[in-house]
């Protein structure tokens, strides 16, 4: 039976322009997407944005736009980023949507009937910077003496009628859910955070605002919206059909994977598994979070100037070296710091010479002394037998590791053995075989020819194209490029297209008075 994988993105805020921290958690799902689709499976990959709020329609309205045009805009070039940077998403949802409107209808109907939601007042404190509420012990004391939220934004007490979500009667069954779930969410440390949170008491949730107009409107009294963070949330089961459960989609739910910053945790393993299990819908499976870029040792912002635009990036260094940088650089689930002078060192170390290199070394001598044809396996030596063990043994490996989302230790795994293979080839010297012994030669070239295939494979959901452009040169063809194909030998005799160079090096152009600009 085919499986089936469902994986999200956060959908992302549209006040502003998308940064290299929102194209790295959609590169991060779509290499997740990718390996599933590899590894044979039926995979629906959903990425979008969350166009409500208070936040959305004060940035609309300093940019003196009506707010539906201002986000169909913004939200174009979230799209636009993400084909940029090569993200294969099967959907991309709009909170905007109708279908959306239908969806979030419904589910609150539901909650309604099931008692779950009532009419109150809310009385507490607002940042429409996170768009969220906090509690009067949540509040911090700025050096000024002014009290902000923990994120620093500044808050302001609101009293107004509001719709509640009975969050307070959910605490009990979401902890023997974690209890009894204990992946559910990753990484550990997040986990911790979520449990002493829930552990610390729940209050019920304010979930409508009356003070502004863009958001959902709450069936039966318009004069309320809801609260973006609901309304944001049902977007998983929106773009799976909800409310029709009989929809074709409706079989990717629970998601398997929501991948999310550190930041909104909270929100998908507290309020969004407590409002789909008040309305009788499985929660999803896992929610991991990832943890957060910085510029050179500071927070991104516009106001700093340094925000990094991928865009930029993909267009300078290849949008496979600048996925590779990601999830190479940082343990996934940790914090980084980006630095140009890192990624060009890792494009030029590890793509250009540990893999570059070795490609090009193996096809062009086969090129030049095996007629361009691919060799025969000759009889394997230990050291042969070696090197193919542990190329055949990456599928596997690299399965339990995106389990947990380690995605730089499958990195470093595939590395492990590209660098194997080169310590192989200085060793095995096929060059020097040329005249010594040419079935050996040719042996040692196909050994290599096949390693490469085994890596270019498995390195196909982080770099896509380059790692195409590999397997093309290997002569792997188009429909024999999943896992399940690695067992199948490439017949020997098989032409191969001439060898061309994969990851050029980069060179500063301001190399000459070894400025780095940063
Ligand atoms: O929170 N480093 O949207 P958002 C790493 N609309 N990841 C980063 C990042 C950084 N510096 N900056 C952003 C929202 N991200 C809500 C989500 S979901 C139902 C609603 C990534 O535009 C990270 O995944 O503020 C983070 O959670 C997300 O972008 C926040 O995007």
């Amino acid at each position: 039976m085919t499986q089936r994988y469902t994986i999200t993105t956060p959908i992302y805020y549209v006040n502003g322009a998308p940064h290299l921290g929102h194209a790295y958690t959609s590169v991060a799902a779509d290499v997740i997407a990718r390996w599933h689709r590899l590894d044979g499976a039926e995979v629906f990959f959903l990425t979008g944005t969350d166009e409500h709020g208070q936040k959305v329609e004060q940035a609309a309205l300093s940019a003196g736009v009506d707010p539906q045009a201002f986000v169909d805009r913004v939200s174009a070039d979230f799209r636009d980023l993400a084909v940029a940077m090569n993200v294969s998403f099967d959907d991309f949802i709009r909170t905007t949507e109708p279908r959306h409107l239908r969806a979030c209808e419904a589910l609150w109907r539901r909650l309604e009937a099931a008692g779950q939601i009532y009419l109150g007042a809310y009385a507490g404190w607002y940042a429409t910077r996170d768009e969220s509420f906090y509690g009067e012990d949540e509040l911090v004391l700025r050096a000024d003496g002014v009290r902000v939220a923990p994120s620093g934004a500044p808050v302001e007490w609101v009293t107004e009628p509001s719709y509640f979500f009975r969050l307070s009667e959910w605490q009990d069954r979401l902890l023997a859910h974690y209890e009894a779930h204990p992946d559910f969410i990753g990484p550990p440390g997040r986990r911790n955070e979520v449990l002493s949170f829930v552990r610390q008491g729940l209050r019920d949730l304010s979930i409508s605002r009356t003070s502004f107009r863009w958001g959902v409107p709450v069936p039966g009294d318009p004069d309320h919206v809801i609260y973006v963070w609901w309304d944001a949330l049902v977007n998983y089961i929106t773009a799976l059909g909800y409310p029709d459960e009989t929809a074709e989609l409706w079989r990717f739910w629970p998601a398997d994977l929501h991948l999310v910053g550190k930041e909104i945790i909270r929100f998908h393993a507290v309020f969004w598994p407590a409002f789909l299990m008040a309305a009788g819908l499985p929660p999803p499976l896992r929610v991991f979070a990832n943890g957060w870029w910085t510029a050179d040792g500071e927070k991104m912002s516009k106001s700093i100037g340094n925000v990094v635009d991928p865009r930029a990036l993909a267009a300078e260094f290849g949008v496979d070296a600048v996925r590779y940088f990601l999830l190479r650089e940082v343990p996934f689930g940790g914090d980084g710091d980006f630095s140009r002078r890192a990624l060009i060192s890792r494009l030029n170390v590890e793509l250009a010479n540990d893999l570059g290199n070795l490609a090009q070394r193996t096809l062009s001598q086969v090129a030049r002394n095996c007629d361009g044809r691919l060799p025969h396996r000759g009889p394997v030596t230990e050291d042969d037998a070696a090197l193919l063990a542990q190329a055949e043994l990456l599928p596997e490996r690299l399965r339990a590791l995106v389990e947990r989302q380690a995605l730089h230790e499958m990195l470093e795994e595939v590395w492990r053995v590209i660098r194997v293979s080169n310590g192989y080839i200085d060793r095995q010297a096929p060059w020097a075989l040329k005249k010594t012994d040419p079935p050996r030669m040719a042996a040692v070239l196909r050994v290599l020819a096949d390693v490469l295939r085994q890596v270019a494979t498995v390195l196909l959901p982080f770099m896509p194209d380059s790692m195409g452009r590999m397997l093309d040169q290997l002569g792997v063809p188009e429909d024999a490029r999943r896992l399940a194909s690695l067992a199948a030998p490439l017949p020997a005799g098989l032409p191969l297209p001439p060898p061309q160079g994969i990851f050029p090096r980069h060179v500063e152009p301001a190399a000459t008075s070894g400025q780095v600009p940063w």
